[in-house]
């Protein structure tokens, strides 16, 4: 897991207890947290390394180094013609799973034994720190690799050093999705079959050569299986140079995941934000508000109607917003006190959508953020508790610092080319 990854997961975590701890219940808070729980498990996934090869290239020693040599129950798994999962949990266990995707437990003294049915693949589970963040997928040699990569997320591909890369074998990579290519590694195993440095050398460049652009990078190994755990053991098999190959793959993954997520949030969180506390609003200012959002509507209308163009929509917006915003909490704009939207001045205009639709829902959404603003200062019925009110606060602040709308109207800024609100004339 990269360190990007990591401080966002914290902070995730932080914000969704946090939400949780008001105790408020409106359907939109309850949304944003149910989502953001999604987005922080499906991060959290291990990552499945798929290993493929043809019949003999290592597949099976390959998997088995990965974990820790000689830590795969190799009587098991030897010779079966049948895909092995092998997965993190806190003990040991051997899961045959059935045609129709049962887990049936085939290791303890009263389950099935192994041989009395069949099953289309092994699940092993196994109480080590490295599966928690990869589980990997050993593959039959017979068979078709693409029926293996469906949920693979970095590939292996093992050849004998040897006789590596022959016709056959980059007639099957070739057949696998190309979106693997940079999360793939070609794995040559038999390393100690090599004499010397000069000879490993060699085999690497001609690889190297034959692969250029297909794999990410090659990575040589002694796979077979012998009861040895030291240190010396791990540099010379090459255990260590694969497991730190695939680390770098597996941290670019996350950083893209981390990056989707992270925009996930934001907009779950601004969403959040449009459809929070829509009843809690003090009863006079009901009225100001509806009229707000009639004059809102009958600008954008006029924008898909071609009658306006967007700067000059958003325009109009934001002076209206100003001029409510000061009728519901006097002295917000004029004063002293925030202001709620102040852009850096942007010297950078960036495009425009020249859709009108693209447009349209762009000062959709602008509506929608500041309605929820003025909502804000509309917020919290008079009658209300204030350890209540104080809550709604937070929450508000939480769900603006995740949805990240000050980056939202600096963005909107710069496409104006202009600073949202100019300062006010004192
Ligand atoms: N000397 C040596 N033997 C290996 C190496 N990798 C695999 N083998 C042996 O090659 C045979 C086939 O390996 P296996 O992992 O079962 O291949 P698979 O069919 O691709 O799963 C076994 O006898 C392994 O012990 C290696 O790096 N060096
Ligand atoms: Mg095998």
């Amino acid at each position: 897991m990269s360190r990007a990854s990591e401080l966002f997961l914290k902070r995730m975590a932080a914000a969704r207890e946090r939400l949780l701890a008001t105790r408020i219940s409106d359907p939109a808070l309850a949304y944003c947290v149910a989502g953001i729980s999604r987005v922080e498990e499906s991060l959290r996934r291990p990552l499945r390394v798929v290993v493929l090869g043809e019949c003999n290239s290592g597949k099976t020693s390959v998997t088995d180094l990965l974990i820790g040599n000689g830590l795969l129950p190799t009587s098991v798994v030897a010779n079966t013609h049948i895909p092995v999962l092998v997965t993190h949990a806190p003990a040991a266990a051997i899961f045959g799973i059935d045609a129709k995707g049962n887990r049936i437990r085939v290791d303890g003294n009263s389950d099935d034994p192994l041989t009395d049915r069949t099953f289309q693949a092994l699940q092993i589970s196994l109480p080590l720190e490295r599966l928690r963040r990869f589980q990997i997928l050993d593959t039959p040699s017979a068979g078709n690799p693409a029926a293996f990569v469906g949920d693979a997320d970095i590939v292996l591909w093992c050849t004998v050093s040897t006789r590596a890369w022959t016709e056959s074998e980059r007639a099957t990579w070739l057949g696998l999705p190309k979106r693997f290519g940079r999360n793939s590694l070609l794995v040559a195993t038999h390393k100690d079959g090599l004499q010397t440095d000069d000879d490993v050398e060699r085999v690497l460049n001609r690889l190297r050569g034959l692969t250029g652009g297909l794999f990410r990078e090659a990575v040589l190994v002694s796979a077979e299986s012998i009861d040895d755990q030291s240190v010396e053991f791990e540099q010379d098999s090459g255990a260590e140079a694969l497991r730190s190959a695939i680390d770098r793959v597996a941290s670019d993954i996350v950083d893209r995941r981390t990056q989707k997520a992270e925009k996930i949030v934001r907009r779950l969180a601004r969403l959040a934000f449009h459809q929070f506390a829509l009843d809690e609003v003090r009863l006079e200012t009901v009225e100001l508000l509806r009229s707000w959002e009639a004059h809102a509507l009958a600008l954008v209308d006029q924008l898909s109607e071609g009658k306006k163009t967007a700067p000059q929509t958003i325009e109009a917006l934001l002076v209206a917003y100003a001029d409510y915003a000061e009728k519901l909490r006097p002295g917000v704009v004029t004063g002293d006190s925030v202001p709620v939207l102040r852009s850096q001045a942007l010297t950078v205009p960036m495009q425009w959508p020249n859709q009108s639709l693209p447009a349209t829902r762009l000062v959709r959404t602008l509506v929608s953020d500041l309605t929820g603003l003025l909502r804000m200062l509309s917020g919290n019925s008079i009658f209300m508790d204030p350890t209540v009110k104080a809550e709604y606060q937070t929450a508000r602040a939480i769900l603006l610092t995740l949805a990240d709308l000050d980056g939202a109207f600096d963005a909107l800024g710069k496409m104006l080319g202009t600073p949202l609100v100019s300062p006010s004339p004192a």
